[in-house]
């Protein structure tokens, strides 16, 4: 802003002091391995998802190949993506999990 005041020339810049969190987005990867069902756990599991959505959301990641789970700071995000991955290996599936900014 101008703090100096009309025609002063003297202007101040006040700077945030904090920063918005950047945002990222979670998203599921199809591919021909992992049941449909255990798809579906998954996003109920850890994307707090109800049945319906869950599975609106599966055949979205079946039929094109990548959806959306859901947007995230970055730490819950990454916290997301390795917990569908270390649950889907625990079960010897392939899911793939990954992140990307907003
Ligand atoms: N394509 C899988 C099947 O036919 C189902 C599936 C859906 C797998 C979504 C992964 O992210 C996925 N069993």
């Amino acid at each position: 802003g101008n703090k100096g005041g009309a025609g002063t020339g003297v202007v101040t810049k006040t700077k945030p002091k904090t920063k918005k969190p950047s945002l990222w987005r979670v998203v599921l990867l199809n591919d021909d391995y992992t049941p449909m069902e255990f798809v579906v756990y998954v996003l109920q599991k850890f994307f707090n998802m109800d049945e319906q959505t869950a599975v609106q959301v599966m055949l979205h990641v079946h039929q094109k190949g990548v959806g959306n789970c859901g947007v995230f700071p970055y730490e819950v995000a990454e916290s997301k993506v390795s917990q569908v991955i270390d649950h889907a290996r625990e079960n010897q599936h392939p899911l793939q999990c990954t992140m990307e900014k907003e």
